[in-house]
C-alpha cells in the first residue's frame, strides 16, 4: 500500500486529492493545523479514512515530525496563504507560508525522506501581468502580488532542490480551479453562493470588485489527478495545468445569475473595496506539455462548473444549520468581524 503525506488537506484541493488518493488504494496522511475552532467541513466525509498530524508549514520540527510519521512515497504541499487579496494586508505571513514555508517543506523531505517524490502547488499567479498568452512553461514570470512573488520563490526552490539535491520534485503550474468545496471569499463561489441567496430571497445585493478579469477556470476534482500524474513519471518536470478557455468575471455573473432566471445587472453593485492595488488582467494556459506527457485533459467546462457550484449553494443556503461564512471560519454576521476582514 503506497503512503502519501499531504499538507493543506482541510482545503479544497486537499480534500479532493485526499479522495482520489483513497480510491487508488494509497494510505492518506494529513497536516492540519491546530485552530481554536476546527474546520473540517471539506474533509468530514472522509475523517474515518485518513490520518491527521499536527503540524505547521512555519515550524520545521513539525513538518520533520510529520514525515517521520507517515514515512510518505508522495508528499503533496498544498498549504499555503492562498488568498491573492490578503497577500497585501499580511505580505510577511504571506511569505512565511506560501514562500520560506515551501522550504521548510523541503528541507524536511531532503532530510528524512529524500527518495519520496513530492509535489509543490504552483499556481498560474506567478505569470501575473502579461508577457505572453497563452501562457505556458516557458513563460517568464512578472508576479502582481506579494501572494504571486511568495509563488515565484517557492516555485524556484523546488527547481533547485530538484537541480542541487537532485530529488524527485515537481512544481504543478495550476491555474485557477474551483468546485462546491472552493473557500467563500474566491470569486467563483461568492457568485454561485451569493446567486444562490438571493433567489431564496436571503440577500439582495452582491458587491464586486473589478469585472474585466480575465480567468481561465477548470474543477478542482479535475486538477487533483495532474498532481498525481506528475508524480508517476520517470522524470520530475514542472507543467502547467489548465482549460485552454479564458472567460471574464462578467460572464462568471452572466452564467450564474441566468441559470437561476436572474439578470445580474440587477444585483450587483461595484464596491472600491474589492478592487486590487495590482490586477492580472488575463490568465489563459497552454497545457500541451501535460495532455502529451502526463495524457491529461480536463473534462469539466466552464458553464457545467458554475452551475454545478450553484446546485450545491443552492443546496446548503437551504440546510436550517447552514451558515456559509461560518461554515468558512468567518463569521460575517458579527459586524466586527466583517469590519476587520474587509479592511
Ligand atoms: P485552500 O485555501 O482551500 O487551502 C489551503 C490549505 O492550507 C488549508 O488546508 C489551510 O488550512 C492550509 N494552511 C494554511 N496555512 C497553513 C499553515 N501555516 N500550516 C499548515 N497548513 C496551512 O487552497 P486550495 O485548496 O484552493 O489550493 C491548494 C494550493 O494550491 C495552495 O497552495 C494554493 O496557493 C495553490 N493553488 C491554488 C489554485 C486554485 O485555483 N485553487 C491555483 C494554483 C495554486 P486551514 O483549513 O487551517 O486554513
Ligand atoms: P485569484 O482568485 O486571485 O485569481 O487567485 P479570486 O477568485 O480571488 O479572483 C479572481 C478574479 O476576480 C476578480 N474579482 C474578485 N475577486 C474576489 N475574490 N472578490 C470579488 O468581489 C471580486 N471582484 C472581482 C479579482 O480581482 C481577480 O481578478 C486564485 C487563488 O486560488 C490562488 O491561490 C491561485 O494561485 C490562483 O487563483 C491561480
Amino acid at each position: 500500500m503506497k503512503r502519501a503525506l499531504i499538507t493543506g488537506i482541510t482545503g479544497q484541493d486537499g480534500s479532493y486529492l485526499a479522495e482520489f488518493l483513497l480510491h487508488k488504494g494509497y494510505r492518506v496522511f494529513g497536516v492540519r493545523r491546530r485552530t481554536s475552532t476546527p474546520n473540517y467541513t471539506n474533509i468530514e466525509h472522509i475523517a474515518d479514512k485518513i490520518e491527521i498530524i499536527d503540524g505547521d508549514l512555519s515550524d520545521l520540527s513539525s513538518l520533520i515530525r510529520a514525515i517521520q510519521i507517515a514515512d510518505p512515497d508522495e508528499i503533496y504541499n498544498l498549504a499555503a496563504q492562498s488568498y491573492v487579496e490578503t497577500s497585501w494586508p499580511q505580505p510577511l505571513l504571506t511569505s512565511e507560508l506560501t514562500a520560506v514555508g515551501v522550504t521548510n517543506m523541503l528541507e524536511a523531505f531532503r532530510l528524512v525522506k529524500p527518495s519520496a517524490r513530492f509535489y509543490q502547488a504552483s499556481s498560474s499567479e506567478m505569470f501575473g501581468k502579461v508577457l505572453e498568452t497563452p501562457q505556458k512553461e516557458s513563460t517568464p514570470f512578472y508576479p502582481r502580488s506579494p501572494y504571486g512573488v511568495a509563488k515565484v520563490y517557492a516555485h524556484w526552490m523546488t527547481v533547485n532542490y530538484r537541480e542541487s539535491f537532485n530529488l524527485f520534485a515537481c512544481s504543478g503550474i495550476l491555474f485557477n480551479h474551483e468546485s462546491p468545496r472552493r473557500g467563500i471569499e474566491f470569486v467563483t463561489r461568492k457568485v454561485t453562493n451569493a446567486v444562490a441567496r438571493i433567489k431564496l430571497g436571503l440577500q439582495s445585493e452582491l458587491r464586486m470588485g473589478n469585472l474585466e478579469a480575465l480567468r481561465d477556470w477548470g474543477f478542482a476534482g479535475d486538477y487533483v489527478q495532474a498532481m498525481w500524474l506528475m508524480l508517476q513519471q520517470d522524470t520530475a518536470s514542472d507543467y502547467v495545468i489548465a482549460t485552454g478557455e479564458t472567460h471574464s468575471v462578467r460572464e462568471l455573473l452572466e452564467v450564474a445569475f441566468s441559470y437561476v432566471g436572474l439578470d445580474y445587472k440587477d444585483y450587483v453593485v461595484n464596491d472600491e473595496k474589492y478592487h486590487r492595488p495590482a490586477e492580472v488582467d488575463l490568465l489563459l494556459g497552454d497545457a500541451s506539455k501535460a495532455k502529451q506527457q502526463l495524457g491529461w485533459e480536463c473534462k469539466v467546462g466552464f458553464v457545467q462548473l458554475i452551475q454545478m457550484m450553484v446546485d450545491s449553494d443552492l443546496k446548503l443556503n437551504q440546510m436550517d444549520s447552514f451558515n456559509p461564512y461560518k461554515l468558512q471560519g468567518y463569521d460575517f454576521s458579527n459586524p466586527l468581524v466583517a469590519a476587520s476582514w474587509s479592511e
